[in-house]
């Protein structure tokens, strides 16, 4: 029986042509910009944003931590969601490298307001921590996949501007909001300072992330990646299915939030709870019976379908390149009633 991993988009492969580019690559020391493969990366990733220039990271992780070094100074204050990757999901890594402190707005299905923000907004006194940045997630993974509109970015970065914060996006998945909401990724970062997607998620590639935003503020972030590590040498094997991925693999993504739909669909009917409006684009959150989730996921990987926890009763189904819609029948046949 053939195992069906709908733990994570990251656990797509390569595709043929990635592995043919990867093999083909032109290739040079970037830590010199001289990988002519890097450089093509970044500018292609810049114009589809509207922006400057480009970055290279290694992860997701490593672009909002990146970001968040070139955007604060130690001491200073982040604003994010309150279950945001960037807060829940990375180490601490913004206090225990970036040294700043968080200050979390509960959101709707991921998404908070201008108006929240504004509430939650302190001033500039003598006893606050300085507040330097607002965080969005695009789309929101806890919350489901949700999509931030433009309109709700647009508000949310005035607000953040006009108070003199910075404002990133972690768009680990940004490119399936683009494809849910038919919007152009130059429309969602118009409003802010960088935007962080990732290569290595839905758009299938094997490693890799990339930052964007202007030119003073990338040759900052070029820095703070050096300071960590993350300066590669020749990483135009890298970026060779990178651009495949911008260039090729973004209308698909609308089979996996088709097949993302019919999982969830299916899974309600099998005794699942599911907020179905939260089920926008690839992912599927769904509760189990209380406290349960364990129980659900090992019978599920008995019946040879993995999926991940994402709390005591909760459990993610994501969708990806390689499951197609027999897949998606298959599972819910092994899986069965709950
Ligand atoms: N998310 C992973 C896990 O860490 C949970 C996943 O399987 O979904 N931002 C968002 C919104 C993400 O979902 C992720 C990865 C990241 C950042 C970090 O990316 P990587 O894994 O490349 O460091």
């Amino acid at each position: 029986m053939r195992t069906i991993d709908l733990r994570s988009d990251t656990v797509t492969l390569p595709t043929e042509e990635m592995m043919e580019a990867i093999a083909q690559a032109e290739l040079g020391d970037d830590v010199s910009r001289e990988d002519p493969t890097v450089n093509r990366l970044e500018q292609l990733a810049a114009d589809r944003f509207g922006k400057e220039a480009g970055l290279l990271v290694t992860s997701g992780t490593a672009g909002n931590l990146i970001s968040v070094m070139t955007h604060c100074r130690h001491g200073d204050e982040i604003y994010c969601e309150a279950e945001a990757h960037i807060y829940y999901y990375e180490v601490g890594g913004m206090s225990a490298i970036a040294g700043v402190i968080p200050r979390l707005i509960k959101g709707r299905r991921g998404v908070y307001t201008a108006e929240q923000l504004e509430a939650h907004y302190r001033g500039r006194e003598m006893h606050y921590p300085n507040p330097a940045l607002v965080a969005i997630e695009n789309t929101h993974n806890r919350a489901g996949g949700c999509c931030w509109t433009i309109k709700e970015v647009e508000e949310v970065g005035k607000a953040a501007h006009d108070r003199g914060m910075k404002v990133h996006i972690d768009g680990a998945r940004i490119f399936n909001a683009c494809v849910a909401l038919g919007a152009d990724p130059k429309d969602y970062a118009n409003s802010v300072d960088s935007v962080t997607f990732c290569l290595s998620k839905g758009l299938s590639c094997p490693v890799g992330s990339v930052i964007v935003g202007d030119k003073e503020f990338i040759d900052r972030a070029r820095k703070a990646r050096k300071i960590l590590g993350g300066g590669m040498r020749q990483a135009g094997i890298i970026a060779a299915p990178g651009i495949i991925a911008l260039e090729r693999m973004i209308p698909r993504l609308r089979e996996d939030h088709d097949n993302a739909k019919l999982l969830a669909k299916g899974l309600v009917e099998q005794g699942l709870s599911i907020d179905m409006a939260t089920v926008q684009t690839n992912i599927v959150v769904a509760e189990t019976a209380p406290n349960k989730s364990a129980d659900y996921i090992s019978k599920a990987k008995r019946s040879g379908v993995l999926c991940s926890s994402f709390g005591k009763s909760l459990v993610r189904f994501v969708t990806h390149n390689g499951i197609v819609k027999e897949d998606i029948v298959d599972v819910l046949e092994r899986l069965g009633p709950s």
